[in-house]
């Protein structure tokens, strides 16, 4: 059975749990991370050197980098519906995953650390709301992309909507000041209305 190593308040593992779910696959996931350790050790340094998470094992086939599992699982499993068989589809939802990783999460990174895993007396007040500004800016792109269509890569949930979904989740229940942006809140309101999402992005966010 595939294994996926990954504490679930992580976006990256939530973005493979994710996937997992709405492939329908049985997988074993073991919580790893922060307080949960086990990325550290040697044996999951001898799959993952970053010692990060996710990673996952797929019969032998050790893969991390939450985006190539994501593209990988849909890959294999889900051709045609969850990754796109069009190349110019695909190369689209390609981008926005990794606008998630490059751009997003790295303006999104000090406020959401800052306000969620930072104690009051050691914020960093003008870096917290410099990244909310910046990352409220970005949202406006996504907004613009969203204009006209229900999901990111078009008009089907794809591989590009499960890579952003964990991360507009923790957005849109941080508690910061955002714009009213009208195409995600419908994009957003889409995702969650699927069983998995309601089913997976539950948790607070921590
Ligand atoms: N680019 C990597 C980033 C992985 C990453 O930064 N993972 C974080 C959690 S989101 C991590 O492992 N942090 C250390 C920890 O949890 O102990 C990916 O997308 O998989």
């Amino acid at each position: 059975m595939l294994k996926l190593w990954g504490r679930l308040n992580s976006i990256n593992v939530l973005k493979v749990v994710l996937a997992l779910e709405e492939i329908g696959l049985d997988y074993e996931r073991t919580d790893a991370g922060l307080s949960y350790g086990v990325n550290n050790t040697p044996e999951y340094r001898a799959m993952n050197p970053n010692g990060l998470v996710p990673t996952i094992d797929d019969d032998g086939f050790v893969l991390w980098e939450s985006n190539a599992i994501v593209r990988y699982l849909c890959a294999v499993h889900a051709a045609g519906r969850l990754w796109p068989e069009d190349p110019r589809v695909r190369a689209d939802a390609d981008r926005w995953m990794d606008w998630q990783t490059t751009t997003l999460n790295s303006l999104m990174v000090p406020s959401f650390a800052g306000l969620v895993r930072t104690p009051p007396e050691k914020r960093n007040a003008e870096a917290i709301e410099t990244s909310r500004s910046k990352t409220d800016a970005a949202v406006g792109l996504l907004d613009a992309k969203l204009e006209g269509q229900d999901y990111i890569a078009g008009g089907s949930y794809s591989m590009a909507d499960i890579a952003l979904a964990p991360i507009m989740h923790r957005w849109l229940n941080m508690p910061v000041e955002r714009s009213r942006y009208e195409n995600v809140a419908r994009w957003y309101a889409n995702v969650m209305a699927r069983p998995v999402s309601s089913k997976v992005l539950t948790l607070p966010i921590t």
